[in-house]
């Protein structure tokens, strides 16, 4: 990989003598000895949530909410400050990681398309080195999942109450709150189905904090009387950038719905589909705790004659208490994985880590949602435990990303990953700087267009600075300078100041496509700007 730009390079070199992590590993080796942890392939538990923010995590800084048990995993492991992801939406995601690759490779470009299980995925090669592997939660590919020793997953986008899962018997139905049902499903398998004489990799993949955010029985009074504070561009007015960010439909103001989105449902509405789809599932109990949850939030409502601004502004609010309050059920439930495992004498040789298929708006711009190449949903929040291995409480800013979690998984394992796998190991980053040669940039293209929320195709390049976006059905760039505009408000792209450093990057952009075989884009159907 060439080194494009060599004060990054040095850089990240000087910050990473700084941090000066030295990896137990090596300490120990002084001693004539290696820990425990890496003579023998560790067992991997993979948690995986839909769209959960990094601004929603204490670790990464929340001014909005507590996770003390995620957060617990990154003071006993290493945070990545910088972990992007490909393609920002959910069933391309799934499959850059379980295939390494990018999403015109492996034929998921968007949540339309369907999964080939017959391809190269890390699950199979693990099992093909001995391990056991099993899959609970949300799955989103629509074919049924291959690879895996164990499977139980949601259809599509599944449901928060009473849900029903796929399995290799049939769809089965589960009474209770889906967050909860999974990590029961999963602490269930790592009681009664694990072989312990293999090592094993389990995958728990949540629903939940995706939209409608429904949150569960045990939270649905948080945050009650909680003022949450607002981000400062909550009113953007998109002056600083393209079509792109002004004709989408993902904003608080426009896209969010009273009823749908924010429960405001009235008598009569039931016949509604998505009221049907959501609280039409509960049982006269669950219904009975969520009516009286949410009575004093209808009366407020009803009573009141918001407009403009303010109904933006109660609708964050509103907004804000359901989603933090499903993160709250994920904290919980990480929290009884990490008990069960110290329990049962499974933390010291298990590498636990923490993910989601995006990042996510928490109203900054005005909106809620993903897709875009800008901060929030482009990068997206990774910890990972490795007792006696990642020094505790450590943190790293080199740039990572999703399509590098099947080659870290492999090496983890001791398997070679397939040379067309597109990522990096990160396991070198676990116990120290990055090696020579680490990637200076990352690759980037949203494809799911016209479709929900209309966000425009377009593709990128990110330098762990800049970032420069090419929207290519509107022949349109923007460019970022993260350090300088870190909520990405004004595109510097026709600046002069910047004028050097944009031609590096459309070179680089040119360089990766070569490099990941990225082929033209498709004719675009339907395309509303033609
Ligand atoms: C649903 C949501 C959208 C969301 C997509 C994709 N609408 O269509 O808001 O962007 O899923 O989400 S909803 O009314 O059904 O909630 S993804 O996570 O699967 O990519
Ligand atoms: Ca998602």
């Amino acid at each position: 990989m060439t080194a494009y730009n060599p004060e990054r390079r040095r850089f990240i070199k000087q910050a990473g003598s700084a941090a000066a992590i030295i990896p137990l590993g090596i300490l120990a080796s002084g001693c004539g000895s290696r820990p425990e942890a890496l003579k023998t392939p560790p067992n991997i538990i993979f948690v995986f949530s839909d769209d959960h923010a990094f601004q929603a995590l204490g670790c990464y800084g929340s001014i909005v909410n507590e996770t003390p048990n995620l957060d617990r995993l990154a003071e006993e492991g290493m945070v990545f400050d910088k972990c992007c992801v490909t393609n920002s939406i959910c069933a391309p995601s799934r499959a850059v990681i379980l295939t390494g690759k990018h999403s015109h490779l492996n034929g998921v470009r968007d949540n339309r398309d369907e999964f080939d299980g017959t391809q190269q995925t890390f699950p199979k090669i693990l099992r093909q080195s001995g391990y056991q592997t099993a899959i609970i939660g949300k799955w989103h590919l629509k074919t049924e999942p291959t690879g895996f020793d164990y499977w139980e997953v949601l259809p599509g986008q599944g449901h928060y109450y009473n849900p029903d899962f796929r399995t290799p018997g049939g769809t089965i139905t589960e009474h209770g709150y889906v967050t909860d049902i999974i990590h029961d499903k999963a602490l269930d398998w790592l009681e009664t189905k694990r072989d312990p004489e293999k090592p094993f990799m389990l995958m728990i993949q949540n629903k939940a904090p995706h939209r409608e955010w429904e949150p569960g029985p045990d939270h649905l009074d948080m945050y009650e009387g909680t003022r949450f504070p607002e981000p400062p561009n909550l009113f953007d007015d998109y002056e600083g950038r393209g079509t792109a960010a002004r004709r989408q439909d993902m904003s608080i103001a426009e896209t969010m719905r009273i009823k749908a989105d924010l429960k405001m449902w009235e008598e009569g509405d039931e016949e509604d589909g998505t009221f049907q789809r959501t609280i039409g599932r509960m049982d006269e109990e669950q219904r009975r705790k969520w009516d009286e949850a949410y009575r004093d939030d209808l009366e407020e409502y009803q009573n009141s004659s918001l407009e403009g601004d303010d109904l933006v502004r109660w609708k964050y609010q509103r907004y804000m208490e359901d989603y933090l309050r499903c993160i709250a059920s994920v904290d919980d439930n990480f929290g009884r994985v990490l008990d069960y495992l110290e329990e049962n004498g499974l933390a010291e040789n298990t590498v636990v880590m923490y993910s989601s298929d995006q990042g996510f708006y928490l109203g900054e711009h005005g909106w809620f949602d993903k897709r875009f190449m800008y901060k929030e949903s482009f990068f997206t929040p990774f910890l990972v435990r490795w007792p006696g291995v990642i020094q505790p409480g450590s943190r790293s800013d080199e740039l990572v990303s999703n399509l590098d979690f099947a080659e870290t998984f492999l090496d983890l394992a001791g398997a070679e990953p397939p040379e067309d796998m597109q990522g990096l190991s990160l396991k070198p980053l676990f116990t120290g700087p990055a090696p020579g040669g680490w990637r200076d940039s990352v690759y980037y293209n949203y494809y799911e267009f016209p479709a929900v929320h209309s966000v425009r195709r377009h593709e990128g390049v990110f330098d762990g600075r800049y970032k420069l976006i090419y929207f290519y059905d509107l022949d349109e760039w923007e460019f970022y300078d993260t350090e300088k505009d870190p909520r990405e408000m004004k595109s510097e792209y026709g600046n002069p100041e910047y004028s050097e450093i944009i031609k590096t990057l459309q070179a680089e952009l040119e360089r990766l496509k070569v490099e990941y075989q990225v082929p033209p884009p498709e004719p675009l159907e339907n395309n509303p700007d033609a």
